[in-house]
């Protein structure tokens, strides 16, 4: 699919839409002959003899008349991210500049560009590995600063280096119990029995620990999210605002200000998370709006919370402290029944008397409008949502299904060659060729996972994450 490696390729590798600066990259044999046809040095250079990492300034042409000031980024090979020379022309990131520009370069003599195909031309090159590859693919798609960490650790090779290390250690033992297939009837032991168990048991045992230490990407892609709900004029969206530092929801003390859901992510110490605003319990008994003119629009936006409760992994109960908390939540216990909560005590800057206590519950005590408080309900929130998240912390990996299937997969191999021991009754040596099959199968598995043995149906799969210009 990827293999018209003698094509020079372009595509704009900047997001869509406008910006302040637009890219067009091309890369293959032509790169410079196309960007020079359209590009002209300020400095009289010429592009053509241009080095490698050079930045030059300039202008290109759109027609025959218009020009647009402009920067070429030059790379020769093979020190480039694809291995191949390659421009980037750097323009005003307007969508109509930039298509006129690609339409000049493809009459150069370029092609467009398939999604992820620069990346593949640097994976032929050699200078990336299938792991890499993906990892460029995830770092592209991350939504969260929590899967972009994930994904920059596959990048920087985390996955590939500890497979490749225990890739090598069955290689050598491999080579081992094939020397005493090979020498059966040698009076030679080549390996120890003992040696192979351990060998094959160990390798087992760190991939299980891989597979442990790592987040699935598909989980990575859904945060927890926790739910703000109270009474009218509680303070959730001081709160809101205040905790995840946007002026996203409307404060005031009309109480029903908010009536919709309003989400932002929101970084706590073990990980990241979304927080919702809600309208909260706006039917509650004793509450100004319970004798509501609109009934079933009060029926609606209690429906909108109580959706949002459904989808909350922790809800936190805010409560005006100085309007007699205990009771509030004894009136609005029935809508918490059989849900994860906390309660968080607001507006204590306001309060004349001591921090009210509610039988049976342990407050976080806040006050949105001052920020006191608002640590200690971090760290509440935290070893609620993220209770084994320093186990791995730093060293989680973002794996793809791939990966984990392939490293499953290599396990299990092993696995089963270190059952031939107990299997064998009389407590004789298992046959080698038995267990060099399956030493074969788990380097295999890893083999793919790294992307050493390919097949095309898996490239086009990894390459079609990836959007045209990467
Ligand atoms: N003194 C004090 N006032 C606060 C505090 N938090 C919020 N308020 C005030 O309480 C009023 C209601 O605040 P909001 O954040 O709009 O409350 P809400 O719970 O979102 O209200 P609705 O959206 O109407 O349900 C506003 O006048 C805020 O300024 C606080 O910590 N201390
Ligand atoms: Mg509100």
């Amino acid at each position: 699919m990827f293999d018209r490696l003698d094509e020079t390729i372009v595509a704009i590798s900047s997001p869509p839409g406008c910006g302040i600066r637009g890219i067009v990259r091309l890369s293959g044999p032509l790169a410079f002959d196309c960007a020079a046809s359209v590009f002209i040095s300020d400095h009289g250079i010429d592009l053509l003899k241009a080095g490698g990492h050079e930045r030059h300034m300039g202008r290109v042409r759109l027609t025959a008349d218009a020009w647009l000031p402009a920067e070429a980024y030059t790379f020769r090979a093979p020190a480039s991210y694809t291995r191949q020379d390659l421009v980037e022309l750097h323009v005003p990131g307007s969508p109509p500049v930039l298509a006129m520009l690609l339409d000049q370069l493809l009459q150069a003599g370029a092609r467009p560009a398939e999604p992820g195909e620069f990346t593949a031309r640097a994976f032929y090159a050699g200078a990336i590995d299938l792991t890499g590859v993906e990892a460029v693919a995830a770092v592209i798609h991350a939504q969260t600063d929590a899967q972009l960490r994930a994904s920059e650790r596959l990048l920087h090779g985390a996955l590939s280096r500890r497979t490749r290390g225990l890739r090598e250690e069955l290689a050598d033992l491999l080579a081992l119990i094939e020397a005493e297939i090979d020498f059966v009837e040698e009076p030679i032991e080549f390996v120890a029995p003992a040696q192979v168990l351990e060998t094959v048991s160990r390798v087992a045992d760190q991939l299980a620990r891989l597979l442990n230490d790592s987040e699935s990407v598909e989980r990575l892609e859904v945060l927890p999210r926790i739910a703000l709900v109270g009474l009218p004029n509680a303070g959730k969206s001081t709160l809101f605002n205040r905790l995840t530092g946007m002026d996203r929801a409307i404060q005031s003390s009309v109480a029903g200000t908010t009536r919709d859901v309003i989400t932002a992510p929101l970084t706590l110490p073990g990980g990241e998370v979304i927080v919702c605003d809600t309208a909260g319990f706006i039917q509650a008994s004793g509450n100004v709006h319970s004798g509501d003119d609109h009934p079933q629009l009060t029926a609606a936006i209690e429906s909108i919370t109580a959706r949002a409760m459904a989808d909350a992994e922790l809800i936190l109960v805010v409560i005006d402290a100085t309007d007699a908390p205990a009771r509030v939540l004894s009136e609005i216990s029935d809508r918490l029944a059989g849900r994860r909560y906390e309660v968080v005590l607001n507006k204590t800057d306001a309060l004349r008397e001591p921090l009210p206590v509610i039988a049976g519950h342990q407050p976080v005590y806040v006050s949105a409008a001052t920020g006191a408080g608002l640590d200690e309900l971090r760290v509440r929130m935290s070893e609620i949502l993220f209770k084994h998240a320093e186990k791995h912390g730093s060293e989680l990996i973002s794996l793809t299904q791939r990966h984990r299937d392939a490293l499953q997969e290599a396990r299990e191999a092993l696995l089963r060659a270190a059952s031939l021991f107990e299997s064998s009754t009389d407590h004789s040596v298992p046959p080698a060729e038995l267990l060099a099959l399956e030493i074969r199968h788990a380097m295999h598995a890893l083999s793919l996972l790294l992307g050493e043995v390919t097949t095309e149906d898996l490239l086009g799969r990894i390459f079609s994450r990836f959007c045209i210009g990467k």
